[in-house]
């Protein structure tokens, strides 16, 4: 089965995404995701100008050898735009395999490991009883986890999560800048801990994503004050990259702890696995080399007992979501999902059949990863240029968003 297409698609319904098509000599084609938010035109032209050209004439059915191809062969390996581009080829990839074996792509991973990959939902608000009313609509509508992010008092912005449209606009900046506080940060997270229990319960899962602002003191500092709120996880507290702080943060906490949304390879979160630093991986299919990569990433994580809780904000394109259902449902340590909805356009311009059940992701039974893009509606929606906004200290020097 050769390959005799492969071209990329931008497009803008709501935000930003790349997708990549592989066309066949058999007629089928497969799609991936490449979005690499913020800077979504490095990857397509990472795609357009270098790996297209090189997927032409190759056997579609090779998955396993067009990934080393691209990964070994290219001398300037791992990186967010490298392996986001390696990821669109790779899902595309598999994509066209369930398609010409008429399989779900689960189906090629070893078979179901569960029905559906519990996922978890945002209650997010500029005022804490907004955010409580949030976690109990999400509990009746029957998720059994919720992440909870509020307005830090004293601090303008939300962070973590842009508002919708933020990044498109500045004030006489093409981005946004945000004021932060750490400390304001920290005395304020417990207590909305607090409140958000006594006002919830235990029965549903809760999450908290710190957005890799926090020293490896403050983060263990936090991490065992909220240990009697027993989250599921505390994310992102210091920067990705420090991983040997996880060793401070371990010794003082057990509140379980989860990293890595901007991880791209295992060399990335090899000693947080090894030396069981974390509990939960969150490595991404878009981000971290495609279902090829993200699967060695699980079995090494497997041994020690770490667990996926993949990255899965709305700038994962419902190809990347869809990709990831499958995987979620065929990994055996894979735990949670996240789950964010996306923008409304975008179900114009991309079709899918996986679903929500009961706080479940569950897969649908097309072949393939049962997503796909009409490329007409994807050309009514143009590009346009997006930052995340920046995060800016009170001391006025940048901060880690
Ligand atoms: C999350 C993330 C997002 C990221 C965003 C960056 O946990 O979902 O931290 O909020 O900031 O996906 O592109
Ligand atoms: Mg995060």
């Amino acid at each position: 089965m050769k390959i005799t297409g492969a071209r990329v698609i931008v497009t803008s319904p709501g935000r930003n995404y790349v997708t990549l098509k592989i066309e066949t000599d058999e007629g089928i084609y497969g799609i991936g995701d490449g979005t690499l938010n913020g800077r979504e035109l490095a990857v397509a032209s990472y795609l357009q100008d270098h790996l297209c050209p090189m997927l032409i004439g190759r056997d579609a059915r090779d998955i396993e050898d067009t990934w080393q191809l691209f990964y070994r062969g290219a001398y300037w390996r791992r990186g967010p735009v490298t392996m986001a581009a390696i990821a669109a080829v790779d899902v595309a990839l598999w994509d066209i395999k369930g398609k010409a074996l008429d399989t779900p792509v689960w189906n090629l991973l070893g078979g179901r490991s569960r029905d559906g990959i519990m996922c978890y939902a945002h209650a997010s608000s500029r005022s804490l009883e907004d955010v409580i009313e949030q976690v109990q609509r999400y509990t009746a509508e029957g998720y059994k986890a919720v992440r909870v992010q509020c307005l830090v008092p004293g601090l303008e912005e939300m962070y973590g999560i842009p508002r919708a449209g933020a990044g498109r606009t500045g004030i006489g900046l093409p981005y946004v800048e945000q004021g932060w506080s750490t400390e304001k940060y920290l005395r304020f997270a417990p207590k909305m801990f607090d409140r958000v229990r006594a006002a919830v319960g235990f029965d549903v899962a809760l999450l908290h994503d710190a957005h890799h602002r926090l020293t490896p003191s403050q983060a263990g500092w936090l991490g065992k004050r909220l240990e009697d709120h027993q989250l599921l996880w505390l994310e992102d507290t210091v920067p990705a990259e420090l991983q040997a702080s996880y060793r401070v943060i371990r010794q003082h906490t057990t509140t379980p702890l989860a990293v890595g949304e901007v991880f791209n390879t295992l060399f990335d979160c090899e000693q947080l696995i090894r030396e069981q630093l974390i509990d939960y991986i969150r490595a991404s299919i878009v981000h971290a080399g495609g279902i090829s990569h993200l699967r060695k990433i699980a079995a090494f994580a497997e041994p020690y007992g770490v667990r996926t809780g993949c990255h899965g904000a709305a700038d994962l394109s419902p190809v990347t979501m869809g990709a990831a259902v499958h995987f979620g449902v065929a990994t055996y340590n894979a735990a949670v999902q996240e789950y964010n909805v996306h923008p409304e356009e975008a179900s114009d311009v991309f079709d899918w059949d996986w679903g929500l059940k009961d706080g479940f992701l569950v897969p649908g039974d097309r072949p393939g990863i049962g997503v796909d893009i009409d490329e007409k509606a994807a050309a009514r929606f143009e590009y346009e240029r997006a930052y995340l906004p920046i995060s800016r200290r009170e001391d006025g020097s940048v901060g880690n968003y």
